[in-house]
């Protein structure tokens, strides 16, 4: 089966970058995906994408060596199935609040004897090879998104789930669920609760990713200690380059207020 390219430089102890796209556009995921990334994810929670523009964009991907990765709607075992058969080599699964939905998300992501997920001959094995099957289970990344007090308090217990291979801060659902406001840098709070996550998370050898504001912001959490991180998404990348470009044009005059990216 083809390497989870991904999952191998974690366990290299090598930094993952993974990119982000909510744009539904084969062609915009092509221009991400060749640019170097370690990974590039498909947001089907917060982008604008749907099962149909998903799986376009994973081909589109499939022609780099970046992983591709899907976030699915939410947990949901016939959706990720879908996801996966569409060649998504892990699944960033939204809100995983309790260990009994860890336990159902790594289901979801594993054929039985461990999991739960049917197999029929798709794009995946397409994707993966022939062998896919036999090696699918060790080569999926099941990564849990841990974004509300709900999961802080079960932290421990979600962390323990076997075959779970890792976590995804989501820092603006958390701060929200803590009673902040979702700012591109989290206030202190925040930071603490994110220092006690990926503090479990390192001690149990398990992957600890998030999601970042920017370039800047992905550096400081690789500093700190976090594997995967994303360095924002695609629509803040387009509309942070197309606003420089108009005051460029302009000769730096303000532009129009800006559209919230
Ligand atoms: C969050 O910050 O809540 C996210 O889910 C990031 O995508
Ligand atoms: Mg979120």
């Amino acid at each position: 089966m083809r390497p989870n390219l991904a999952k191998q430089k974690f366990l290299a102890g090598e930094p993952v970058v993974n990119a982000w796209l909510s744009i539904p556009s084969s062609y915009a995921a092509e221009i991400v995906a060749t640019q170097g990334f370690d990974s590039v994810t498909v947001d089907l929670q917060h982008g604008m994408v749907g099962f149909d523009a998903a799986l376009g964009m994973l081909q589109a991907i499939s022609i780099t060596p970046a992983t591709p990765l899907v976030r699915c709607p939410s947990l949901n075992g016939p959706e990720i199935m879908r996801l996966l058969d569409a060649g998504a080599y892990g699944v960033i699964c939204p809100s995983i609040d309790t260990p009994g939905m860890a336990r159902e998300f790594v289901a979801a992501c594993r054929y039985p004897g461990v999991g739960t997920r049917s197999f029929g001959p798709a794009r995946g094995v397409l994707y993966g090879g022939a062998d896919y099957f036999a090696h699918a289970n060790d080569t999926i990344l099941a990564l849990a998104m841990i974004e509300s007090q709900d999961a802080l308090d079960n932290l421990e217990a979600i962390l323990d789930t076997p075959g779970l291979d890792g976590i995804y801060i989501g820092p603006n659902d958390l701060a929200l669920s803590l009673g902040a406001a979702p700012t591109a840098e989290p206030g202190e709070v925040v930071q603490r609760a994110i220092e006690r996550i990926l503090a479990a998370v390192r001690e149990r050898g398990l992957l600890a990713g998030m999601f970042c504001s920017d370039g800047e912001a992905a550096r400081r959490r690789l500093e700190q200690g976090f594997h995967l991180v994303t360095p924002g998404n695609d629509a803040n990348a387009l509309a942070t380059a197309s606003t420089a470009r108009l005051l460029a044009a302009r000769g730096g005059k303000a532009a129009a207020a800006g559209n919230g990216y």
